[in-house]
């Protein structure tokens, strides 16, 4: 199942025929020039094409007026003078007489992408169009939006197909008011939008921009706004909001469909966002939502305006939807105390709506807003010494986005002779491969030495089998590979995990890279484990010690083992990841351990298939004998297939959930990223 792109050059053949500095930036190249830059880094070619067509009137009539659709269509008739007139009625936006043909072709994309999807012929996909749409109302024209295409998308969803939930991110860095009044009161349909806010200074400048704007009646609760009250948000800012607003709500809220307001004004050098988040964090951005509805995701381009931004964050979007490694998040500190007020306010805001939000904590004093006004002459010379004035803007530059060749082999398995490969897999046992050490040595001398064995001498003084040996040595020749980039990611069944663990983690860590490893079950601390910072470990279990031993060991108790679905989901998007994104390792060691009962295939998946956010796909899982069973799943999630969805969420165990959210606030001193309100005293380091 592929990654659909839907494109027509008819939707570059309409522009601003009149002068207008807030329309100019909406042009034709923005289309062209994405579609330029996915052809030649030859994504488009792997996507699957699929025609655009027109939306019919009863498609738009599924969101808009009949009165303005048919105001709409006579503008293909009007002179410039009565297109002008028309276009001031509504704000900040212009028409030409090609506009409603282009309009329905943006909006008959967007349903196209859909049928693609609900009828399986592709996984998921990206329409380029213009004009957007998130601004658009039931009656109106608004922001270069003229219909709007998401809003029809989900509408068409539920009708044709029965879809009973939707989730619409919309990560463009304007509110999506026209989404947002389309869906205030449904609760079938839940909206996110994060948006430059400045308290109410930018454009749209409306008062239900605000974060306690949370939906109507029936549909309170299902309707999320994060706004920005800063420019220049980072990659950290714009992960915190996913970690702890966005993916605990969206997993339990548990969407049939995902669409997304694919927007790139929020990425650097965008001169309407001004914000400094690089194209790279499209990758994770997207990646994070790929194992929601079972994949089923469908992008709609609305804003981003500088050519080069946007055409580097289109191509490392489409590469992550293609199942491609996302690129290291490296370099992340935490979010800034703006961006910690904003996800305070919105967990405060809807804490009484959604279980995973029980225990945030209330919104921050008002001294502390007040106290911001007070800080902004501060803020506005820290703004001039990093150059980031308004009139420096033209000046922003930012590194290349980073590419890696994709590795030969995606998922190698050494698993026992037989067991059928998994689909999609390579099997890799060292008997396959003569040209590495295997053959040469004779087993038993592994058991007495030695210094030129290909493993490490601790191990070797274990009286392993001949099977054992073989499946360790096979397993150092994997992660070799692995470094190589010759294989991407793998999976060993191995006779004891807690002894296969060891070799590894040496032979990870004398390459001096940083290793996250992740035991899953387990009934004592993991041995061999170094505590200089070389690896980082998180251990999820119901054995597992409640206080910490040091930095990079980090007990998760859950006392219901893994078999409470949303403790255990909980702990993966606020705990693990957050942890994970800020120590940025070079290799996963993904570990199930005895003693992780109840914990079901589905919710394992999703964490393999979250943890290939990570050290450019490189993850390496290890098994146990007696957990043959996960083969099938494990190596499904390594090779890419999305996670199956895990049903609605019932809440959590409380008792875990308290200790869960007791270990997160234990660890935000040294973990940025796991912080969720603003440091009360002094702490304003960034
Ligand atoms: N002085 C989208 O990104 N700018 N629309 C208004 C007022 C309007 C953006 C500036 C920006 C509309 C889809
Ligand atoms: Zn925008």
């Amino acid at each position: 199942m592929g990654t659909a792109l839907l494109y027509d050059e008819e939707m570059t053949r309409y522009k601003l025929l009149w002068l207008d500095p807030d329309c100019e930036l909406e042009r034709p190249e923005r289309l062209t020039a994405s579609h330029e830059a996915l052809v030649s880094c030859g994504l488009a070619a792997r996507c699957v094409s699929i025609p655009v067509r027109q939306a019919t009137d009863d498609d738009i009539l599924l969101i808009h007026s009949e009165e303005y659709l048919e105001a709409v269509k006579k503008t293909p008739y009007m002179t410039l003078e009565d297109l002008r007139e028309f276009a001031l009625v509504y704000g900040c936006v212009y028409f030409h007489p090609n506009s409603y043909r282009c309009a329905t072709l943006a909006a008959g994309a967007a349903l196209q992408l859909v049928d693609g999807v609900m009828t399986g012929r592709v996984r998921n996909g990206l329409a380029l169009v213009r004009p957007p749409g998130h601004h658009s109302m039931r009656s109106a024209a608004n922001g270069f939006c003229v219909f709007n295409n998401v809003a029809i998308a989900a509408k068409y969803a539920q009708q044709k197909y029965g879809v009973q939930r939707v989730l619409i991110v919309d990560w463009d860095i304007h509110h999506g008011q026209g989404v947002q009044y389309a869906f205030e009161d449904d609760p079938s349909v839940l909206y996110f939008s994060w948006h430059r806010y400045e308290h109410q200074k930018f454009w749209p400048e409306l008062r239900e921009s605000d974060y306690d704007s949370v939906g109507k009646d029936k549909g309170a609760g299902f309707n999320i706004n994060v706004p920005w009250n800063k420019v220049g948000m980072q990659n950290s800012d714009y992960l915190a909001v996913f970690f702890h607003v966005l993916l605990p709500v969206a997993y339990e809220f548990c969407p049939d469909l995902v669409l997304v307001c694919a927007g790139f004004d929020s990425a650097i050098g965008d001169p309407e966002g001004e914000m400094c988040a690089t194209p790279d964090i499209f990758a994770h951005l997207t990646h994070l939502l790929m194992n929601l509805a079972g994949g089923k995701l469908c992008l709609m381009l609305e804003g981003g305006y500088n050519l080069t931004s946007l055409s580097q964050s289109v191509c490392v979007t489409v590469r992550t939807l293609l199942g491609d490694p996302a690129p290291r998040p490296a370099n992340l500190q935490g979010p800034c105390q703006s961006a910690l007020e904003s996800i305070q306010c919105v967990r405060a805001a809807h804490r009484k709506y959604w279980s995973c939000l029980k225990l945030a904590a209330g919104a921050p004093p008002s001294e502390v807003s007040t106290k911001r006004i007070k800080l902004e002459e501060k803020e506005r010379e820290e703004k001039l010494q990093r150059g980031e004035a308004a009139d420096s803007k033209a000046g922003i530059t930012w590194p290349q986005p980073q590419t890696c060749v994709l590795p030969p082999v995606r998922t190698a398995v050494v698993i026992p002779e037989e067991m059928a490969c998994p689909d999609g897999c390579k099997r890799f046992n060292l008997s396959q491969h003569a040209d590495s050490l295997s053959d040469k040595c004779d087993p038993p001398l592994f058991h007495q030495n030695n210094h030129n064995g290909p493993l490490e001498s601790h191990v070797l003084s274990f009286p392993l089998s001949l099977h054992a040996v073989s499946t360790l040595s096979s397993l150092t020749v994997l992660l070799g590979k692995m470094e190589k980039n010759e294989i991407c990611n793998g999976l060993a069944v191995v006779g004891d995990v807690s002894m296969a663990m060891a070799p590894v983690i040496q032979h990870a860590t004398s390459l001096k890279q940083r290793v996250l490893v992740v035991c899953v079950g387990g009934t004592e601390v993991p041995s061999h484990l170094p505590e200089d910072g070389t690896t980082l470990t998180v251990h999820i279990s119901k054995e597992a010690p409640e206080e910490p031993s040091c930095k990079y060991y980090i007990p998760v108790r859950l006392k219901n083992s893994c078999g409470d679905t949303s403790g255990f989901a909980q702990a993966i998007l606020s705990v693990l990841l957050p942890l994970a994104y800020e120590y940025d390792p070079a290799l996963v060691l993904l570990t199930r351990l005895p003693g992780s009962g109840g914990l079901n295939d589905g919710a394992w998946q999703q964490l393999v298939s979250l943890l290939q956010g990570l050290a450019w796909g490189h993850v390496l899982v290890l098994v146990q004998e007696c957990h043959k069973a996960l083969v099938k799943p494990t190596a499904a999630a390594l090779s890419g297939s999305p996670a199956p969805s895990l049903g609605r969420l019932p809440a959590p165990v409380v008792e875990d959930f308290e200790a869960l959210e007791r270990l997160r606030v234990r660890l935000q001193a040294d973990w940025m990223l796991l912080r969720t309100s603003v440091q009360e005293s002094g702490a304003e380091d960034n």
